[in-house]
């Protein structure tokens, strides 16, 4: 098949499935066409935020300015670019990452939206890995919200460039110059406007552009150009003191620069641009623009901007290891081709979507690619990317860009792509664990084989989603960041799937055990006619050191009980553990000693044996101080200061027993505690409650310990409830 009719063929392909309403991703229909980019006029920048920020608004607004689409779609309509999934338009916030590529002055713009709601931050993180540069949406009357710091602090630490937008202008309350004083305190003095507002809320009109020094309004239509004019006289003060503020910093950005500076010259427009590059790119200048998204106020400027000053991948260089010899390697833009997978999703027809962040080299259509993390080769066919749900085929993608490519086999999200005999592994992309989990079960009899199927292609799509079976409690688990999470992933598996799934909490694997020792008696006799049964047996059992799980001791002298019949003793042991006498809970760290019993020539069999050994266990495990275990976690949870101690006293409500606190870093703090496992299953709830979102925690089984009396009481009584409710 040539390459025009392959490309036509997949499609198609995908174009009816679209007209089933079935696949996630449609063709392109815009008028617009997306040409070859050399890695010099590429820009990848991703735009994150605290949730409803605006930065899916923001976006719309930038695809709609360069062209790219040609309506500006609505949050409330749910007719944006980027939420486009049924979920998305459901709830009106971003859950997915979304592509939204445009071009400006010759540039192709990866734009990346993210979603800012916490419970997506796995999305987030994989974006950061792809992106050269942020783009940090402000409310211009909420200010600094608490994952505004946070997403700050991520790009911080990747060391990207950002440029800051304080968005919804038109709002209520807005506040430019208090938002922007708020962000010089907490990210430092080189946070500076290169932009000022004109009025604000209802008569917010426009910008003042700090280096052209020119106002800029919209034109009198929405969607038609915008007009410079002469900055309001009352706004020509203010103007003039930020642009001299904006100067210093940028003349400290360059040596050259700060000489003429402090001799007094004036920098030249050219050299001001320079400087302002330079000292973004380096991450120590942050620009700030303002606008809104709504209204489409102040975005052209930042198109602009994107160009002018976010860097191009062009000078990139990234390192990573070579996956035999270990050593480390760099890669430049014109070394051989590497890449890594910042994105998977899974689509019912077209399949696994793995989304590429290029880094060296060029990237083909029906090419081979060698994945260094899995050791394994792949088969490319077609490359593309997405604008939202809507896809344009590429021919040929320079180092820098993204691209998009469907049916990889083995690849999977983080994975590092290169070429055979040039082998590279990337650092793996750092999710966060997943600490909310739920129990998830088939709606319908039959549909447990299809859950198996769709967890799997969920996981595939989400690192932060982990599904597992307790083989105690005999539940299929599922755990995410947050509980919209664990909702989102069940509607996805009915949208998706087709599997209607219930969420229910999980059952706490307690377990039972012994506190004395008794000596027991077990008889198994049955002699009504023909051959009969009979099994006798004296058991001791007494209590082993937690963690020792169960032993079992043949005392058997002068064969009271003849050998054969001993495993069988062992076994009905065995399986009346499995099934306490307190809540049908396993018993374990007891010891069984078998030490008499008796037999008959013709009526004793395997059994008869094991009857009589079951019972004797179960008579003897009321007697000997039955005790309700439960599993212990140990816990970790970094906090604010300030929030200490809250978290501390809800901890103690918990029946958490505080083990240490310790300062970490700036106002932050540790507190060490052990906690029943019952009480933690929602915790990333209440944690992000308490600390409004700013705590975090890590948590891991650490032992069993004795339920108090009680507590154990209501545990038991509900679970005969419970169990006489299933009969
Ligand atoms: N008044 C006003 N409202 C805006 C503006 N930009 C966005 N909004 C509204 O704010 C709400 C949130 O906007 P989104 O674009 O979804 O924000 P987001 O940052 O993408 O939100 P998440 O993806 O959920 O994190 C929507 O109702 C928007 O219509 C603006 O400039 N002015
Ligand atoms: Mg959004």
């Amino acid at each position: 098949m040539d390459e025009k009719k392959k490309e036509n063929s997949i499609l198609t392909e995908n174009y009816k499935n679209n007209r089933r309403g079935q696949s996630s991703i449609s063709q392109y229909k815009g008028g617009f066409q997306l040409k070859e980019y050399r890695s010099d006029k590429l820009r990848n920048v991703g735009i994150i935020a605290h949730g409803g920020a605006g930065k899916t608004s923001l976006t719309e607004s930038l695809l709609f300015n360069t062209g790219a689409i040609t309506r500006i779609g609505r949050i409330a309509d749910g007719t944006t670019t980027t939420d486009f999934e049924p979920e998305e338009i459901k709830r009106k916030v971003t859950i997915s990452a979304a592509l939204a590529p445009c071009e400006w002055q010759e540039h192709k713009i990866n734009f990346i939206d993210t979603p800012g709601y916490a419970d997506f931050v796995g999305e987030l993180k994989g974006v950061l890995r792809a992106v050269d540069s942020a783009l940090v949406v402000l409310c211009a009357a909420a200010g600094i919200e608490v994952e505004t710091e946070k997403v700050w602090k991520y790009a911080e630490e990747l060391g990207l460039p950002r440029m800051a937008f304080i968005n919804k202008m038109d709002r209520e309350n807005a506040d430019f110059y208090a938002v922007v004083q708020n962000m010089q305190e907490r990210f430092g003095g080189r946070v500076l406007p290169i932009a000022l507002p004109i009025g604000a809320e209802d008569t917010f009109a426009g910008i003042v552009d700090l280096l052209k020094m020119k106002a800029i309004v919209p034109g009198n239509k929405v969607g038609s150009q915008y007009l410079e004019k002469d900055i309001p006289d009352d706004m020509i003060e203010v103007a003039r003191d930020a642009r001299q503020k904006l100067i210093e910093a940028v003349a400290e950005a360059d040596d050259e620069l700060l000489d003429k500076y402090l001799e007094g010259e004036e920098l030249s427009d050219g050299e001001i641009q320079l400087g302002l590059s330079k000292g973004i790119s380096q991450a120590k200048i942050f620009p700030v623009m303002c606008g809104s998204a709504y209204k489409n106020i102040g975005i052209q400027q930042v198109m602009d901007a994107v160009v002018a000053y976010l860097p191009s991948p062009e000078n990139n260089s990234v390192l990573g290891i070579h996956p035999v010899f270990k050593e480390l390697i760099e890669r430049k833009t014109s070394d051989p081709f590497s890449a890594m997978v910042f994105k998977t999703t899974a689509d019912p027809f077209v399949g696994r979507l793995s989304y590429i962040r290029v880094f060296s080299g060029a990237m083909k259509p029906d090419s081979v690619l060698y994945n260094a993390s899995k050791e394994k080769t792949e088969r490319v066919g077609n490359l593309f990317t997405l604008r939202g749900k809507h896809q344009e085929v590429l021919t040929k993608i320079h180092a820098g860009d993204i691209a998009v490519v469907a049916k990889l086999q083995e690849t999977g999200t983080g994975d590092s792509l290169c070429e055979k005999d040039k082998p590279i592994v990337f650092e793996p992309i750092s999710y966060p664990k997943p600490m909310f989990t739920m129990c998830i079960e088939a709606k319908n009899k039959g549909d447990e084989d299809k859950i198996g199927n769709a967890l799997q292609r969920l996981t595939d799509e989400d690192p932060t989603f982990k599904v597992r079976k307790n083989t105690e409690t005999k539940q299929l688990l599922i755990s995410g960041i947050g509980e919209v999470h664990t909702d989102i992933m069940a509607e996805r598996m009915k949208r998706k799937f087709g599997v209607d799934v219930i969420l229910s909490d999980p059952k706490v694997p307690y377990r039972e055990t012994i506190r004395g020792s008794v000596k027991v008696e077990g008889k198994h006799k049955k002699q009504s006619g023909g051959h009969g049964q009979y099994g006798h047996v004296w058991l001791q059992l007494d209590p082993l050191p937690m963690g020792q799980e169960f032993e079992f001791v043949d005392s058997i002298f002068g064969g009271s009980v003849p050998r054969q019949y001993i495993p069988a003793v062992e076994k009905g042991v065995r399986e009346a553990l499995t099934s306490g006498i307190l809540g049908g809970y396993p018993i374990v760290d007891i010891k069984v000693t078998l030490y008499d019993g008796s037999y008959h020539n013709v009526d004793s069999s395997e059994m008869a044996f094991k009857i009589a050994s079951t019972m004797a266990l179960r008579k003897g495990a009321l007697q000997a101080k039955p005790a309700l275990l439960e599993p212990i976690c140990d816990v970790q949870i970094n906090v604010p200061a300030s929030f200490m101690g809250d978290v501390i006293a809800d901890l103690n409500g918990k029946r958490g027993r505080i083990q240490g606190m310790e300062p970490v870093g700036e106002g932050q703090g540790i507190i060490k505690a052990q906690v029943p496992m019952s009480e933690m299953f929602k915790y990333a709830i209440h944690l992000r409650s308490i600390t409004q979102g700013r705590g975090c925690f890590d948590l891991n089984f650490s032992h069993y310990d004795e339920v108090p009396q009680r507590i154990a009481e209501v545990i038991i009584s509900a679970n005969k409830k419970d169990k006489a409710e299933e009969h």
